[in-house]
């Protein structure tokens, strides 16, 4: 069977990782125009830098929980597994998940927002760093902010067409282009599903659901 799923904040939320819109959620502390913008970026690039640092240092203590432990089973069996993360964390990869595709980025990368170039991201950056390939004083996290065009698109829609089962696991379901995935599989014959703690704005078109932590109903579905 040919799956795709679809992680959200939900599924590192018992890993002790924020998630953005639950009632302590990430955007009741922080204003995402100024942290999650490039236009927040040019602005005030130290306080979206602090706000990254900050976020880097926490997913670098956190652990993985056992719904990435599940995930990680499932793309060791039979099945043909595209496991796409909006997350920015790196908890997919140390329950063992290999290619995991991180649409809206990564903390553990930089990004020159002059020539491109990418690089591993220190623990903690800031507007002074120097770009190693063109030495502009332009790096940045390489994380997708509002606005710009989340990564690998083309082959996620591709799988989407392909897919025989789209489950989405801790997402509100509220940010797009990761919100419509669920129509584009329906619209392409796949079976679809949600898993999360309580039905997300987007219930309504997933054809079957199950509710509670991630760490127990993920499991539960894998296995
Ligand atoms: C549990 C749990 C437990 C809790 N167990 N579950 C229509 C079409 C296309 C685009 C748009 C559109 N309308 C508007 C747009 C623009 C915009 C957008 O969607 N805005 C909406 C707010 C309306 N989208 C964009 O700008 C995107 N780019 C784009 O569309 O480009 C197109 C383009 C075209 C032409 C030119 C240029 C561009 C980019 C979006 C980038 C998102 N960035 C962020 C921040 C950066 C990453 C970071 O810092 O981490 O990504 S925002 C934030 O939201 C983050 C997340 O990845 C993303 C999704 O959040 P997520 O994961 O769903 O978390 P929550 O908190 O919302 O939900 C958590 C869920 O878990 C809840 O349901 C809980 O119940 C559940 N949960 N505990 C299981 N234990």
């Amino acid at each position: 069977m040919r799956i795709v799923i679809l992680t959200g904040a939900g599924v590192s939320a018992e890993s002790g990782l924020g998630t953005f819109r639950d009632k302590d959620g990430l955007w009741t502390r922080y204003d995402l125009a100024e942290v999650a913008t490039p236009e927040g970026f040019a602005r005030d690039p130290a306080k979206v830098h602090d706000f990254y640092n900050a976020r880097r240092a926490n997913a670098q203590s956190a652990t993985h929980n056992a719904a990435h432990a599940a995930l990680c089973r499932l793309q060791a069996s039979a099945h043909d597994v595209m496991l796409v993360t909006q997350n920015v964390d790196s908890l997919h990869e140390q329950a063992g998940s290999r290619d995991v595709v991180h649409m809206h980025g990564a903390l553990s990368g930089a990004l020159c927002a002059r020539c491109g170039d990418r690089w591993t991201a220190p623990l903690a950056m800031s507007p002074t760093d120097l770009c190693p390939s063109c030495a502009a004083p332009a790096t940045r996290p390489d994380i997708v902010w509002f606005g710009e065009m989340p990564y690998h698109m083309d082959a996620i829609h591709a799988a989407l067409l392909d897919a025989d089962l789209f489950v989405a696991i801790g997402t509100s379901g509220t940010v797009y282009p990761a919100a419509g995935f669920v129509d584009i599989a329906d619209g392409a014959g796949a079976d679809t599903l949600e898993l999360n703690l309580e039905p997300s704005e987007a219930r309504s078109a997933f054809a079957d659901a199950r509710y509670g932590p991630a760490s127990e109903i993920v499991p539960a579905w894998v296995d």
